[in-house]
């Protein structure tokens, strides 16, 4: 038998945790990392590279920044270690050993990630980026169906007492407008109705695509078996008894939310970048798109596609490309208002929702981060290489459905590509409107570009839904 300590074992109240090194990057995550100088100096280059920095002899960061602990199985005594750190902390041990023993000892030690030493980037950045605080951000949202109005007010008071906001929904034959209008983290149904009963109610839901990943809890009065049976069968993910104790009931729908959230940020989110991906970005946008035409409010559509991404493969790996697509999606979200909607369009493509916002208003806002992220030194090993974007903006105002938004958007983009790249075209600007050019140093004119510039030539001379270029910089 291995003479390891009981891994339950208490922590010695005399245990004195050793001196971290803290990091900060674009994510709201604080860093720290204890760790032997092995592992040290095979992290050092990786947060480079992500952009993180070291603070020094500050006690503590931001408030709202998620504390993150990146701990060496190497060193002695690393899962007390572990155990002793803050619990609102998220722990991450970085160890060789992967035995089933092993992530035992490391769940027992509330270890919340267990990554494998030697430390890779995209392991090591995929889980900062799930501690993001932002990840947790928007409030967790619960649609009450229910015929009772004054249960269900109940249950929604308690449910806004933890944090949660709840709506309620009395006549069921209205599910869809309420469904289409917003969307909810998890949908709270009564099974008896006189209108419909919930199994039927969570039968006709499913049937929609867009309402596939949303869990239904059933509150059901009696205990049925087989109506519980059937319930699960056509689409009810849970069960709850009216008779449960309110706090309980609420516990209960409260992990269920939280689980839905972990589960719907994997599924819905784009794996490298963690933005919103091509199907769900497309779905917010009719979202918006219809609560512009039906509250008469002003959005902005706005493609971004970077320039020359291609070479940047070529030149410097694929790796390294892929660290260009997180370094501008972190950029952006830290750039941009929470309210924003930012996705991964495409492989460099990525598409930006600015609700309430003119494209006036919105050009601006995406030309100065287009100067802030041209600024930004990408690296590849020791050298350091810059990145620039083009950007289309259309107006939502002026698109009958999602499909004429997002090619207005993109037709914009492709005037900018063809007028040079690293600037913005307003879709719908008045002809001759410049803003002032900035600089940028000036890229040799390959064979390859040339035969683009042709193409994209052409491609301006038909299009006429674009008019003007807002800024010019090449
Ligand atoms: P332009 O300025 O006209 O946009 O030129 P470009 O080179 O950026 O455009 P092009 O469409 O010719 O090339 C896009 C490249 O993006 C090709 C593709 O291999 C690369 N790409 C797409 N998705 C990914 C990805 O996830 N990671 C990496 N590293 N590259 C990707
Ligand atoms: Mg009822
Ligand atoms: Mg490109
Ligand atoms: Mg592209």
């Amino acid at each position: 038998m291995p003479a390891r300590a009981c891994p339950s074992a208490a922590p010695k109240p005399e245990y004195r945790l050793p001196k971290s090194r803290s990091f900060l990057g674009a994510s709201r995550v604080w860093l720290h990392v204890i760790a032997s100088d092995g592992l040290m100096a095979t992290l050092q280059p990786i947060l480079r590279q992500l952009s993180y920095v070291e603070t020094l002899g500050e006690a503590s960061g931001p408030s709202d920044l998620k504390e993150v602990y990146l701990v060496d199985d190497a060193l002695p005594d690393a899962l007390e270690l572990c155990r002793a750190l803050p619990p609102s902390t998220s722990k991450i041990l970085a160890s060789k050993d992967t035995t089933f023993a092993h992530h035992r000892r490391c769940a027992d030690a509330n270890i919340d990630a267990l990554i494998a030493s030697p430390v890779g980037p995209r392991e090591l950045v995929d889980w900062i980026e799930h501690f993001d605080a932002r990840s947790s951000d928007r409030r967790a949202t619960v649609l009450i169906i229910d015929d009772d109005e004054l249960a269900a007010e109940g249950v929604a008071a308690l449910l806004t007492m933890r944090g949660i906001e709840a709506e309620i929904l009395g006549d069921p034959t209205k599910v869809f407008e309420v469904l289409d209008r917003s969307s909810f983290d998890l949908i709270l149904l009564d099974l008896e109705m006189p209108q419909v009963n919930g199994v039927d109610l969570a039968r006709m839901i499913r049937l929609n695509r867009s309402y596939l990943s949303v869990p239904i809890v059933f509150l059901s009065a009696g205990g049925d078996i087989e109506t519980q049976m059937l319930a699960r069968h056509f689409g009810g993910d849970d069960f709850i008894s009216k008779r449960t104790p309110h706090g309980q009931l609420v516990r209960l729908v409260e992990l269920r939310v939280e689980r839905a959230r972990v589960l719907r940020l994997l599924i819905e989110r784009d794996g490298l970048t963690g933005l919103v991906d091509h199907a769900r970005f497309v779905e917010r946008a009719a979202q918006e798109l219809a609560r512009c035409q039906r509250t008469a409010s002003e959005c902005s559509l706005i493609m971004i596609d970077i320039d020359h991404f291609k070479e940047i493969n070529d030149t410097w790996g694929h790796q390294t490309g892929d660290l260009v697509l997180r370094r501008l999606a972190s950029a952006l979200v830290s750039w941009l208002r929470r309210t924003d909607i930012i996705g991964r369009y495409g492989g460099e493509e990525f598409g930006v929702l600015m609700l309430d916002t003119p494209p006036e208003r919105a050009a601006p806002v995406i030309d100065s981060f287009r100067r802030h992220f041209s600024a930004l030194d990408m690296t590849s090993g020791n050298a350091t290489f810059r990145v620039t974007f083009s950007a289309g903006v259309a107006n939502a105002r002026e698109a009958g459905d999602v499909a004429s938004l997002i090619a207005a958007s993109d037709a914009a983009l492709y005037r900018a590509k063809g007028a040079g790249r690293n600037q913005i075209v307003l879709a719908n600007a008045v002809p001759g409107t410049r803003s002032e050019p900035t600089e940028t140093v000036p890229r040799a004119e390959t064979p390859k570009r040339k035969a683009k510039a042709k193409a994209l030539a052409l491609h301006k001379s038909q299009t006429t839904h674009t008019r003007q270029v807002v800024t010019e910089v090449e």
